[in-house]
């Protein structure tokens, strides 16, 4: 019990601060250096921040569940500000289930199709930002490029696609506590949440997209007609925020590198390492919750059951404990082992789509532009889960 009482894991760290938020990084080397894990009292929860625990605690699903939620709201206390996601929110077994029905949707050979249109719009879509030269590399490619492919994907028609991102920054925001950032968010939920559900229904989705291969679960009997909207409710949850947000990094990360550009625009075949290097250096979700199942003991600090721990992601993968020189951009780095999608039960199912966005936009970009440089200076995007840019001002030359 001495043992126990000696250590003093509680941290006064903010990680919703705006401050914080705005530069996160050195927040994450105290949250690293207080240890195993540090308890946060003004949020009455635990955080884990290193490497060597993080990825650990993402694989043991058992230990640090998330049928309470992966975000801050803890479901056995509050009720969720939306109905729980059936794959995010959920343990074994019905996780195991959801996850089935997803993972044949997403099976990479069947995504191979998807290539060639996306590959046609990431040309297009560079295209037009060397016509002009300067632009905001957030709305005219980090935006611009999912929210046309992706959606087409799941088989959404064009009208009322404006409401996605505004969907996604609710449901990010929601990752965290329902603080006066949340709230902003959800200004609008009245008219885009019931887009959203309406856009989930069979009727809504294109025969051909992701959407309705969905829907073949119900007919295979794996699922009910209101599981399966719930699961396409997924897609447009996940989808759009976290390649937005990771692709307006690339951006930026080339731009204020330009040694790492040289090397890129001599061999554009590394774009899917940029992009990798970029979920390391800058992961789109910072950081997500589990809740004990069970109390913990971590070298002598314990964790009761039932506690809300948030996992930071981010500083995981700027572990110098597991990574050289973390804080360095370096586009030939062996950065296989990043948790940027997670891993484990809970690993990101669409990583095959995003890394495909990344890859082709990333591709063309190097491929058609000689120089790519900040042309004003960048707008964060304060949001509680996700890191990226509101505003990115650029200037390229043609190749
Ligand atoms: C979902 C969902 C929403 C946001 C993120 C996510 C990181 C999943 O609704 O299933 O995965």
């Amino acid at each position: 019990m001495a043992e126990v009482l000696e250590r003093t894991p509680d941290l006064d760290i903010d990680p919703y601060d705006d401050a914080f938020i705005a530069d996160p990084y050195p927040g994450y080397a105290s949250m690293r250096s207080a240890g195993p894990a540090f308890y946060m009292p003004k949020y009455a929860c635990w955080g884990m921040a290193r490497y060597k625990e993080v990825r650990p605690a993402l694989l043991d699903w058992k230990t640090y569940g998330s049928g309470m939620g992966v975000g801050y709201t803890h479901f056995g206390k509050e009720k969720p500000w939306r109905p729980p996601s059936l794959l995010l929110e959920t343990d074994p077994p019905l996780h195991d289930r959801t996850r089935r029905v997803v993972d044949r949707v997403v099976f990479p050979p069947a995504l191979q199709r998807l290539r060639e249109p996306f590959a046609k719009e990431a040309t297009a879509a560079v295209e037009r930002v060397v016509a002009q030269g300067r632009f905001d590399g957030v709305k005219e490619l980090a935006e611009a490029f999912p929210l046309k492919v992706f959606p087409d994907a799941v088989g959404l028609d064009v009208d009322g696609r404006e409401n996605l991102l505004p969907y996604g920054d609710m449901v990010f925001n929601g990752f965290g506590p329902l603080n006066a950032r949340f709230k902003a968010s959800t200004a609008t939920a009245s008219t885009v949440v019931p887009w959203i559900m309406a856009k989930c229904s069979r009727a809504a989705l294109a025969p051909d997209g992701l959407g309705a291969e969905i829907y073949k679960a119900v007919e295979a009997g794996e699922a009910t007609e209101e599981e399966a909207a719930m699961l396409v409710r997924s897609f447009l949850s996940a989808g759009l925020d976290t390649t937005v947000a990771a692709i307006g990094s690339a951006l930026y990360l080339l731009a204020t590198n330009p040694g790492e550009w040289r090397k890129f625009r001599a061999d554009p075949s590394l774009a899917k390492n940029v992009f990798e290097e970029t979920l390391r250096m800058e992961s789109p979700i910072q950081n997500l919750f589990r809740t004990t199942t069970r109390e913990v003991e971590l070298d002598g600090l314990h964790i009761p059951v039932s506690e809300k721990v948030l996992l930071l992601l981010a500083s995981a993968n700027r572990d110098p404990e597991h990574w050289q020189e973390p804080d360095r951009f370096d586009i030939t780095r062996r950065v296989q082992g990043h948790v940027g999608f997670g891993v484990g039960a809970h690993v990101c199912i669409g990583q095959v789509i995003a890394r495909m966005e990344g890859e082709l936009l990333l591709t063309a970009l190097a491929q058609r532009v000689a120089s790519i440089g900040l042309a004003g200076p960048p707008i964060r995007r304060f949001n509680n889960a996700v890191r990226g840019f509101a505003s990115l001002p650029l200037d390229v030359r043609a190749a």
